[in-house]
């Protein structure tokens, strides 16, 4: 139940986005501000997928993922990843963890996340 609303959510969220985009882009006429303006959206798709990424990891919703949950779903969502984690010892986990939390409270913030994704990227 609370799955599908999200979803339905996503979908029309995405709808507006690109409604919006649309009505920017006939609008503008200038190279620079279309630019701009697909820049910005980008960011935002970006950090819309972020956010879905980061609620499949943070199990009970505290806006935190945990040296547990991150545990948890990265052995059940991926093959691979579960044949490393069943090896993996908590102190690998925790690395893991400390690797992107910026201020040291044992868990994953969105902001932290979002950070520790892009420095992934690069
Ligand atoms: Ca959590
Ligand atoms: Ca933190």
């Amino acid at each position: 139940m609370d799955r599908s609303f999200d979803m339905c959510s996503n979908h029309n969220w995405r709808r507006l986005s690109y409604l919006i985009f649309v009505f920017l882009f006939v609008s503008a006429n200038d190279a620079a501000m279309l630019e701009k303006i697909s820049t910005v959206m980008l960011k935002q798709l970006k950090i819309q997928k972020l956010k879905e990424k980061f609620r499949i990891h943070d199990l009970d919703h505290n806006g935190f993922i945990t040296n547990h949950e991150l545990r948890y779903v990265m052995s059940t969502t991926d093959k691979q990843a579960r044949k490393i984690v069943d090896k993996a010892t908590d102190k690998q986990v925790r690395k893991i963890i400390k690797a992107a939390d910026v201020d040291n409270d044992g868990q994953i913030s969105f902001d932290e996340f979002v950070k520790f994704i892009e420095n992934d990227e690069k």
